[in-house]
C-alpha cells in the first residue's frame, strides 16, 4: 500500500474526573490523533499518548507533533509499505522519541488491517472475543473517599484495582482497602516515588498480598529494581523504565522485574509490543496492557494488543465513560462485568465519531504525497 495522505488533529478534551498520580494531576487531555489513508481512500487512526507536560516520561504532545511532522512523516508519506513491521524498522534511525512513532505505525497497522479485512486484533495474531480488564484509580485527598471509589469499581465489575502511591501515602492506605476489599486483586503503582532508602517501608506492603508493585523506583533504573526484588515478596513490575525488547530482556536478565506492563506508546508502536510479548511468554514472565488516559482511539489499539495470549493480568484499559462524557469512538470502549468484548469490524473495530471528534479537535494539519 501506498501512504498518500496524513492528517493530524490535536485535541482537547476534559476528563470527567481529575486524576492523580504521584508525579501531578490530570484534569484535561491534551493530545494527538493521526489518521493515514492510502492509495485506494482507506484510513486508519493512530493516537500519541504523551501528555501536555514532561511528567511521565520526557516527551510532550508538542515534540511528538515537531517529530511526526519533521521527521516520521517525511519518512512515510508517498512510500510504499507492505506491512506495518516494516515502519518501526524505517523510523529506527531516529532514537526514541517512541510515543511520537508509535502514533503513526498505530494508525498504519489500523490501515493495514482495514486494507486486508481483518480486525487489528487478527492481525496481531490474537486470538480472544473478549478481554479481562481493571481499573487504575487516582490518589484521593481522603481514604474515605478512595475506598468508595473502590467500591464503585469492583461492583461494577472490574477485574482487578490498581491505586496510585506515593510517600505519606502508601501503607496505611493499603492497609485499610485491604481490610474493606479482602479478596480483591489489589495492586499499588508508585510511578517512580521511591528509592533504596524506601526499603524497610516498601517490605511492609508484603503483608498486603498485592498481585504486584508498579515501578516503585526512579524512571529510568533496572538496576535499583534487582536489588529492591530481593527483598521483596511482592513481585514488581515496571511500566516506566521499559522502552523496547531489549531493555525487557535486560531487566528480566538481572531480576528486577516479575511481570511487565506493555503501552504501545512507551515502546514505540504494536510491532515492538508484540516482540515484548512473545519473549515474555517464552520467558515465563506475565504481561498486561497499561493505559495512559487515552481517548478511544488509543484505547481500541489497547483492546486489540490485549487479545494476544501471554496478557494474562487484566489491563488498565477501562471504558471510555471512566474517563469522558462523550469519547471520540462509535461504538464507546463498553465494560460489562469486568469484560470488553472484542469489536468485529475490520482494523481497530470502531468508527471515529465525527461529531465528537471536531468539537474537541482545536488544529488540523494535513500532509498528502504529490
Ligand atoms: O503509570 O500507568 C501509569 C495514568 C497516567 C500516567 C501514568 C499512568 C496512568 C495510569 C492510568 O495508571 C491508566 C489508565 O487508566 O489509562
Ligand atoms: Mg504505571
Amino acid at each position: 500500500m501506498i501512504i498518500q495522505e496524513i492528517n493530524i488533529r490535536k485535541m482537547k478534551m476534559k476528563m470527567k474526573h481529575p486524576f492523580t498520580t504521584s508525579f501531578g494531576t490530570f484534569h484535561e487531555k491534551n493530545f494527538l490523533l493521526l489518521e493515514a489513508k492510502d492509495e485506494l481512500g482507506n484510513s486508519g487512526w493512530g493516537e500519541s499518548v504523551a501528555f501536555d507536560s514532561p511528567w511521565y516520561n520526557e516527551e510532550t504532545l508538542e515534540t511528538n507533533l515537531h517529530i511526526i511532522k519533521d521527521f516520521l512523516i517525511p519518512i512515510i508519506v508517498g512510500k510504499k509499505i507492505g506491512h506495518p513491521d516494516e515502519v518501526s524498522e524505517r523510523f529506527s534511525a531516529i532514537r526514541k522519541n517512541n510515543m511520537a512513532k508509535s502514533t503513526v505505525e498505530g494508525a498504519i497497522w489500523d490501515l493495514y488491517a482495514k486494507r486486508n479485512e481483518m480486525t487489528l486484533a487478527h492481525a496481531l495474531g490474537g486470538k480472544l472475543d473478549k478481554i479481562e480488564v481493571g481499573i487504575s484509580i487516582g490518589i484521593h485527598e481522603k481514604v474515605e473517599d478512595l475506598v468508595e471509589t473502590v467500591r464503585r469499581f469492583v461492583e461494577e465489575g472490574y477485574k482487578r484495582i490498581k491505586v496510585k502511591i506515593k510517600p505519606g501515602y502508601d501503607v496505611e492506605v493499603i492497609r485499610e482497602l485491604r481490610k474493606q476489599f479482602p479478596d480483591v486483586p489489589l495492586m499499588a503503582d508508585a510511578n517512580s516515588a521511591y528509592t533504596l532508602d524506601d526499603v524497610e517501608l516498601l517490605k511492609q506492603l508484603d503483608v498486603f498480598n498485592l498481585t504486584m508493585i508498579e515501578q516503585p523506583l526512579a524512571s529510568d533504573d533496572i538496576i535499583d529494581h534487582a536489588t529492591l526484588q530481593k527483598q521483596l515478596i511482592t513481585p514488581i513490575c515496571l511500566d516506566e523504565s521499559i522502552h523496547s525488547l531489549e531493555d525487557t530482556r535486560k531487566a528480566v536478565e538481572l531480576g528486577s522485574t516479575k511481570i511487565i506492563n506493555i503501552k504501545i506508546g512507551r515502546v514505540g508502536g504494536l510491532t515492538e509490543a508484540k516482540r515484548i510479548h512473545d519473549y515474555c511468554m517464552e520467558q515465563g514472565i506475565p504481561v498486561w496492557c497499561g493505559g495512559m488516559l487515552e481517548s478511544g482511539i488509543g484505547r481500541a489499539h489497547n483492546v486489540a494488543l490485549t487479545t494476544l495470549p501471554n496478557f494474562i493480568l487484566p489491563g488498565d484499559t477501562a471504558g471510555s465513560s471512566r474517563y469522558w462524557e462523550e469519547d471520540v469512538i462509535s461504538p464507546e470502549v463498553i465494560v460489562e462485568d469486568g469484560y470488553i468484548t472484542v469489536p468485529t469490524a475490520y482494523g481497530i473495530g470502531y468508527e471515529p465519531n465525527y461529531n465528537a471528534m471536531d468539537k474537541f479537535t482545536v488544529e488540523q494539519y494535513q500532509f498528502k504525497a504529490y
